[in-house]
């Protein structure tokens, strides 16, 4: 066990009232202060017909197509941002300090250009969850395998620097040049099995992809995370992290939060379409020796409701606020009764609309600081 850095405040943020710390190590310990992300600006991506096969869903690919560079329908914008407004009420009235990033006014608007390739636009700053990874004491910006997400940090940029200035490391990934080399161009899509559109010539990784259980870190290999991704973020960390790649039944993976969401020390919540029995067994009798795994129930989402980056398994990308209250779709009655029935204390927030921008409410947040120290609590052997 390692005691907490014991960060000090630095000033800047000069409404931080707590004694100051900065950091998490986890997904559960009491959340302090978080980032949560902005609706304005989103742009429609522009990536590779390949890229959208292997990471949207089918019944939007046209949308993409047609729509690249273009901003999101006004309408959705409009009401994912009030469903994001009532989120960070709740937390605010839960007491957690929430951030936000800048309005990143027509940044995502214009052509995004590199040696080699340019996209008509960029994306969103919707999901700090996917640009940023925070652990420990340090925050790290992910080398995102999407184009269009080249220039997703800039948001953060003034949050960032006052972080740092309260002693928070911020170290940036070593930026990925995204060439064609980068991507598979023999990727065909296929529906039941994964090959990875990206390729193994520079570290990728999106920060959703990782999943901290204190000294231990999960991943998965993904559409958008790479082992040289993996490997860099290990080397990076060093012995003090060890990270764990896992495998799951999921052709399609990008983001490993609505597959595999710890809840507390020794509970774990699973996509019973992606993670199998066998592959619970095969953790509980290893790696997680000890820990409870608990299938998510199926979600209730209408199809009226248009996902254009997603699949309904949002239901599980919950977010805990310590190891007892969880937030949770405000409709979503089988995860409220999931959440009871595991002793927590589900706090309900509407966000279907939301959801239709990719994410829930694990997605949208970074965990700048939770309370808490590095604990080491799987069995890694
Ligand atoms: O169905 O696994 C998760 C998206 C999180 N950004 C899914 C989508």
């Amino acid at each position: 066990m390692y005691t907490s850095p014991g960060l000090t405040l630095g000033g800047s943020l000069s409404s931080a009232s707590s004694a100051g710390t900065l950091g998490s190590y986890n997904e559960w310990d009491p959340l302090r202060e978080a980032i949560v992300g902005r609706v304005e600006g989103a742009t429609v991506p522009d990536e590779s017909f390949q890229m959208i096969q292997a990471t949207l869903p089918k019944g939007y690919w046209q949308f993409f197509r047609d729509r690249a560079g273009s901003p999101f329908p006004q309408d959705v914008l409009d009401a994912a941002k009030k469903d994001l407004d009532a989120f960070v009420h709740i937390l605010e009235s839960e007491g957690v300090k929430v951030r936000r990033p800048k309005d990143p006014g027509d940044l995502f608007h214009k052509p995004i250009e590199k040696e080699g390739w340019k996209t008509k636009g960029g994306f969103y700053a919707a999901m700090p969850r996917d640009a940023l990874l925070v652990v420990g004491d340090e925050i790290i910006a992910a080398p995102m395998a999407w184009r269009s997400r080249y220039r997703e940090h800039e948001p953060y940029q003034e949050l960032l620097g006052a972080y740092q200035q309260r002693g928070f490391r911020y170290t940036v990934a070593p930026r990925p040049e995204l060439t064609d080399r980068s991507y598979n161009k023999n990727w065909r899509y296929k529906e039941d099995q994964f090959e990875s559109v990206i390729t193994e010539e520079e570290p990728l990784f999106d920060a959703a992809d990782f999943i901290r259980l204190g000294a231990d870190i999960v991943v998965q290999q993904s559409h958008v995370t790479n082992r040289m991704g993996i490997d860099w973020l290990q080397t990076h960390l060093g012995s003090r992290y060890r990270i764990h790649v896992l495998q799951f039944d999921d052709s399609h993976p990008m983001h490993i939060d609505a597959t595999f969401m710890p809840l507390k020390p020794g509970l774990v919540l699973v996509n019973p379409e992606r993670v199998s029995e066998t592959v619970v067994q095969n953790l509980i009798n290893g790696l997680f020796l000890g820990w409870d795994f608990v299938f998510a129930p199926k979600p209730i989402i209408p199809d009226t409701q248009p996902l254009y980056m997603t699949s309904k398994w949002l239901n599980m990308n919950v977010l805990m606020l310590d190891q007892n209250r969880v937030i949770v779709e405000a409709e979503d009655e089988p995860m409220v009764q999931s959440m009871k029935y595991l002793g927590l204390q589900p706090i309900r927030c509407p966000f279907r609309n939301f959801y239709s921008l990719g994410g829930a409410f694990h997605c949208a947040t970074l965990d700048v600081h939770r309370e808490g120290v590095l604990e080491s609590l799987l069995n890694r052997e």
